[in-house]
């Protein structure tokens, strides 16, 4: 085997063991190397296009570790640094795709339209782990 392609082999082997990636609604940004600094990964500027969200939305993470405990929060707001709604929470067994449980019911309706910041944490082996997404709430 050529040399290059070993090590783009490895590198797809290393990238295999990413913590986890938030899918949907999309991520402000995803790099394993900083996916412990919080509040969102390493990444603390809000994205320049922002998903709508509502009670029917999916919130999809590939998660790559072995177990973990996941939790979803939200902040109202263009550029939150702090996460004070508890949207749901749910342990992860295993590694694979899921959609993570929320409940949009401690959002006050007059936030309907707003900005707002999803923020998805998973505390496992590694540490906490972060990511974010910039959305657009539909109440
Ligand atoms: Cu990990």
């Amino acid at each position: 085997m050529q040399l290059a392609s070993l090590v783009a082999v490895l590198a797809a082997a290393l990238s295999v063991s990413a913590h986890f990636t938030l899918t949907t609604p999309p991520t402000r940004g995803f790099d394993e190397l900083v996916e412990d600094v919080g509040p969102c990964g390493g990444f603390d500027t809000p994205s320049a296009t922002r998903a709508v969200f509502s009670s029917s939305s999916n919130i999809t993470v590939r998660f790559a570790d072995s177990k973990g405990s996941a939790s979803v929060k939200l902040a109202v707001g263009e550029a939150p640094a702090a996460f004070p709604i508890t949207l749901g929470s749910v342990e992860l067994r295993k590694r694979g795709v899921y959609n993570l449980p929320f409940d949009l019911s401690a959002v006050d309706v007059s936030n309907n339209g707003a900005s707002a910041t999803i923020q998805i944490s998973i505390s496992s082996s590694h540490g906490t782990l972060f990511q974010c997404s910039d959305v657009v709430l539909a109440l």
